[in-house]
């Protein structure tokens, strides 16, 4: 491994700084607040830290509709605090990455306020305006130039009556999106980065890049299902024509030439083993690997809202294809959670009181064990739950607040829409950071801007680092794992018993060296030598090997019965 390849053996922790704590008591989290809770990451080990956002923003999706690029919101702090930040965690020796949003804006960021003021502004070309479609008059239904709906529910496009054009915003309405095909965009966005790499930050994950490219001719969508009038616009947007030219380019502009290796990680909706294979191959220069969202759609239907319990053999079969995809060339990042995504216990393991601290254990062990760089959201490490919101007024995303009112709009059953957004939410994940069993979790002294889960007073921080045999413990103990034991970061990974339907096994080996990982995906006991395991799962030289580490302490034998949600890791 040259050094450049320092992230394989580095572990990231993902701050969504709203919910991590709060300094001020104004109720929502800070940067003052992140510095001190630098001690605590220290101790669960982890190399890097990604920040949410926290440029000036109006919020309206929480920092990831930029006003400022160049300044920390108020909220957040100051440019003095994030300096101060970085050094007191390069002191501790862990780098800081920043979000970059650049598929768009804020409508509030100076460069869409001249761009929206007249059609002939220089700055018109920077965002995507189309007149409405042929045949409509602007502003009626339907004229919109293009069908595509957005992410957060209805129509991509927003009429600006003062021009009467439409602007594109995959987004919501206050995220309008950049025109990269504009040279001027794109140099302004490197200049914005080159200036935080200057000032010290280790590197960017970076929002929805693959979505930078658009075809420019835009095409309409297929019709969906639930809502023709709309259509899916992805096929013109994701991974688009120019899209590794322009990555290749912002390699060059940015990255090209710095002493320090720095990190970078692209989030890609919708991005196939194939492309990931382009972006991640070094030689390509384009990202260091990809946040792929395969595994995290397994237990979605129809649309978002639709969700059932994952399919333990396709998530294996996914991850799995993942893994062998990019065994030669590339890498991958290793995720379960982040600030999108509901909480993981809950999701792929067992939040029952009985099962929640053996499966969030389980959770961590089969996916820091995997080839790839992993990310921890915060939390995760305490196995932090779903929150059981009560009431539509309890969701504060704007992506479940539009789709609330559009659901119940149309007439959808209320309880049943609840039900799809307790399972799905993103709030799941942005409650706050459940620090001690004081009030509000000791996130803050004032009223926290999300609910606090009220499981706090059990699931919390301090409980967890006083007691050695916590989620916090084991996290802490996988991560010291893939600093010392090479096979984790460097190793082959060969899935076995692919299609048993709650073991999850698979051997990793370098040099010599073999682990083996065993994890019960199930509440039942999980007989090794059971039924539907003969010619899959060979434990032959497995019975004498050494435990490197269990969640349930050690077991009569390495190859025993596994007990419900128990993971072993085995080597020899
Ligand atoms: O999310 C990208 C994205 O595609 C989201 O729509 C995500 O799939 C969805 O939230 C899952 O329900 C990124 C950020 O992570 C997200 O927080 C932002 O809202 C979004 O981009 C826009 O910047």
């Amino acid at each position: 491994m040259t050094d450049d390849q320092w992230f394989r053996e580095a572990v990231v922790y993902q701050i969504y700084p709203r919910s991590f704590q709060d300094s001020d008591g104004d109720g929502i989290g800070d940067v003052p607040g992140i510095i001190s809770r630098l001690d605590y990451l220290q101790q669960l080990g982890v190399d890097v830290v990604w920040l949410s956002p926290i440029y000036t923003s109006p919020q309206d999706d929480n920092g990831y509709d930029i006003a400022d690029y160049q300044d920390i919101d108020p909220t957040f702090g100051t440019l003095a605090d994030v300096d101060e930040l970085v050094a007191q965690a390069h002191a501790r020796g862990i780098r800081i990455v920043m979000d970059l949003v650049v598929n768009h804006t804020s409508d509030e960021h100076p460069w869409f306020v001249e761009s929206r003021s007249s059609k002939d502004n220089p700055k018109r070309d920077w965002y995507w305006w189309r007149t409405a479609r042929d045949g409509h008059t602007a502003g009626e239904e339907g004229a919109e130039p293009t069908n595509w709906e957005s992410f957060f529910s209805g129509p991509a496009w927003e009429l600006d009556e003062a021009t009467g054009e439409y602007y594109l915003h995959l987004f919501s309405r206050k995220q309008p999106d950049l025109n990269w095909e504009n040279p001027e965009v794109r140099e302004a966005v490197y200049a914005m980065m080159r200036w935080w790499l200057d000032r010290g930050i280790d590197g960017f994950r970076m929002d929805v890049i693959n979505m930078i490219s658009k075809v420019t001719s835009l095409p309409d969508g297929k019709p969906l299902a639930a809502t023709p009038q709309l259509g899916d616009g992805t096929p013109h947007f994701l991974n688009g024509p120019r899209i590794h030219e322009f990555l290749q380019e912002m390699h060059a502009a940015v990255f090209e030439g710095r002493a320090e290796k720095l990190l970078t990680v692209g989030e890609m909706p919708g991005v196939t083993v194939e492309d990931a294979i382009l972006y991640t191959d070094p030689e390509r220069r384009e990202v260091d690997m990809v946040f792929q969202f395969e595994h995290v759609g397994l237990d979605i239907g129809a649309h978002k809202w639709d969700r059932s319990r994952v399919d333990l053999r396709d998530l294996k079969a996914s991850l799995g294809r993942w893994q062998d995809a990019l065994a030669e060339v590339g890498w991958n990042s290793l995720y379960w959670n982040n600030h999108d995504q509901p909480r993981a216990v809950s999701r792929f393991g067992s939040d029952a009181p009985e099962h929640r601290v053996a499966s969030a254990k389980l959770l961590g062990t089969v996916l820091h064990l995997h080839r790839g760089t992993p990310y921890v959201y915060q939390g995760e490490e305490l196995g932090m739950t779903n929150v059981p919101f009560a009431s539509a007024d309890d969701f504060l995303d704007i992506e479940s607040v539009n789709y609330y009112r559009l659901a119940s709009g149309a007439g959808g059953d209320v309880e049943s829409i609840l039900a799809n957004l307790r399972l799905g939410s993103r709030d799941n994940a942005r409650s706050p950071m459940q620090w001690d069993d004081s009030a509000h979790a000791g996130f803050t002294t004032g009223t926290p801007w999300s609910r606090t889960n009220p499981n706090y007073q059990e699931i919390n921080a301090a409980a967890a680092v006083a007691d050695d045999d916590s989620v916090f413990h084991h996290y802490r103990r996988v991560i010291e794992l893939r600093h010392t034991e090479p096979a984790i970061a460097h190793g082959d990974f060969h899935l076995l018993a692919p299609d048993h339907e709650t073991l999850y096994a698979f051997t990793r080996s370098h040099e010599g060296v073999d682990l083996l990982v065993l994890a019960n995906f199930s509440s039942g006991d999980l007989d090794l030598a059971g039924p539907g395991l003969e010619g899959t799962l060979d434990l032959d030289g497995w019975e004498s090997a050494t435990l490197l580490l269990g969640n349930l302490g050690e077991p009569t034998a390495p190859t025993a019965t596994l007990r419900p949600w128990e993971a072993r890791i085995l080597k020899r």
